[in-house]
């Protein structure tokens, strides 16, 4: 099929950063926006435009029949998903290909064994990625059995639902007297959330960091590794400032564990682009989960390679290869993206309204990914990233000191933002040394301000209670992430 029109299923910044990719490969573009979301950038530039529905993501960015009916009334080819909404969606994915149209990501099929975490796992111990001592499995009801499994793996253990992911489904067992009640619990959450009530079974790290590879592949025996990022600074299962290459991480082990998930992509016969997430502690690394999907950090690893990852995954997801081979790819400088989100940089509670006065950085190794301009309405319907700012430089130290001084040029006035977060993190000591864990951010949030602990003391024991996001005792909005959260919970396709 010849590719010359595409549906942008998505809105904000990647919508405009797909639409700049589609631009540049000479495809016409589709905007499918929800009645909040006129005013869009992606949606003042694209060819063409379709309203699909009211502001709830339910009803517009994640309402199949509408995305696809706007594909075919205008002619489309292609829908890319861009991240979070239908993004991970296999049976999305499975409707568009039954519908004529190019998915521009893998297919349903992969989508759906990589969004069965026990599946997933399972397809990377086979192609040799190293992965969290765990269950071969999911866990069965003998819970003799599962306190000899716990007993050999050692405690601390973590139960996780095979339909979870991104920090959904997740308990922290650290006794034989926790553990029945913990797979319980763990397994009727799994059943309400993800209509899956499978579990399994892996060795807690205490204290790792979240360090994940890029992978390209063009589902013809062809794929490539892009190398690492370090996305542990988060807060809540939310990255706030992601780096690439990850700090300390040897060019020895960047090839052992690229060439591994290029590997498992041929053997899966990975098509687009994806992600291999993997906790990294006392110089091992341990796969977690594969992402399906471009991520919201893609551009650190584009400024360390100099590919454009977003046209590559249209370009194979059109049949066409993959335009490198891994001898082309060199890994160059040092990036770092900071997420401007629209929220108060203390409480962390969301904060839209009017862009009143903008000013961005700019000049050599500053890039700014946003749809956002003066007079633009943050509207208060979805997740609160307004932008990216991505700086590289020759190595981490000026990336860093660049970072800093680009924020102290940017004036978004109007909302308020977390930059006063992301100043105050590249002066932190245990930042500018590199290489903190997935916990250092939320510790440090929680020593700065009474409440904030007190609201993580309330978050770890809701996490061992099993209990959901939404009744912690913060008085934080449950706001929606960009890649995770906005997807619609996942439904069980019964097989015929
Ligand atoms: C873990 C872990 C420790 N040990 N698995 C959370 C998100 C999901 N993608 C996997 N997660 C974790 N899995 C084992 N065996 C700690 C986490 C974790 C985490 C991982 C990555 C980034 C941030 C995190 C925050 C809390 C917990």
């Amino acid at each position: 099929m010849k590719l010359e029109k595409v549906v942008i299923a998505n809105r904000g910044e990647i919508a405009l950063r797909i639409l700049r990719a589609c631009k540049q490969l000479g495809l016409k573009t589709v905007a499918v926006h929800s009645t909040a979301d006129r005013d869009l950038m992606h949606v003042k530039l694209a060819d063409e435009t379709i309203c699909i529905g009211p502001a709830a993501a339910k009803e517009s960015y994640l309402n199949i029949p509408s995305i696809i009916a706007a594909a075919e009334a205008t002619g489309a080819s292609a829908i890319h998903p861009g991240y979070g909404f239908l993004s991970e969606n296999a049976d999305f994915a499975e409707m568009v290909e039954k519908s004529g149209f190019i998915f521009i990501g893998p297919t349903a099929d992969t989508i759906r064994l990589m969004g069965d975490k026990v599946s997933a796992k399972r397809a990377m111990m086979k192609a040799g990625v190293p992965c969290v001592p765990g269950s071969d499995g999911a866990l069965g009801d003998d819970i003799e059995e599962n306190r000899r499994l716990a007993n050999e793996i050692g405690y601390p253990i973590i139960i996780k639902a095979a339909g979870g992911g991104g920090g959904r489904g997740m308990r922290v067992v650290r006794s034989d007297a926790e553990l029945a009640d913990a797979i319980a619990l763990t397994k009727r959450e799994a059943d309400l959330f993800f209509n899956n009530p499978a579990v399994y079974m892996e060795k807690f790290l205490e204290n790792p960091r979240h360090i994940e590879f890029q992978v390209l592949s063009d589902g013809h025996g062809n794929a490539i590794y892009l190398g690492e990022r370090d996305c542990s600074m988060q807060r809540r299962n939310q990255k706030v400032l992601e780096e690439a290459p990850a700090p300390f991480i040897t060019e020895e082990q960047r090839k052992s564990i690229g060439e591994r998930c290029a590997k498992a992509c041929v053997d899966i016969g990975y098509r687009g682009a994806g992600t291999f997430e993997f906790l990294y502690e006392n110089g091992q690394f341990y796969f977690i989960e594969m992402n399906t999907r471009v991520q919201v950090e893609h551009p650190i690893t584009e400024m360390i390679t100099g590919v454009d990852i977003v046209r590559e995954m249209i370009i194979v997801c059109a049949g066409a290869p993959l335009s490198y081979k891994q001898s082309d790819i060199k890994i160059n400088g040092h990036a770092i993206e900071c997420r401007i989100n629209a929220e108060d940089p203390k409480t962390f509670l969301p904060s839209p309204g009017e862009i009143k006065r903008l000013h961005v950085p700019g000049g050599p190794g500053v890039r700014w990914d946003s749809h956002i301009y003066q007079t633009y309405k943050v509207p208060p319907h979805y997740d609160s990233l307004v932008g990216k700012l991505i700086v590289h430089d020759v190595n981490r130290e000026l990336a860093m000191a660049r970072a800093l001084e680009a924020l102290d040029e940017m004036v978004i006035d109007g909302i308020k933002t977390n930059i006063p977060l992301h100043k105050d993190l590249l002066s932190d000591p245990v930042e500018i040394q590199g290489g903190a864990s997935i916990h250092y951010l939320e510790h440090k949030l929680g020593m700065q301000d009474v409440s904030a602990q007190q609201n993580k003391e309330a978050e770890v024991k809701a996490e061992s209670e099993g209990e959901s996001k939404t009744t912690k005792a913060s008085a934080e909005k449950k706001a929606a992430s960009p890649e995770a959260a906005e997807k619609a919970p996942r439904k069980r396709v019964k097989k015929a």
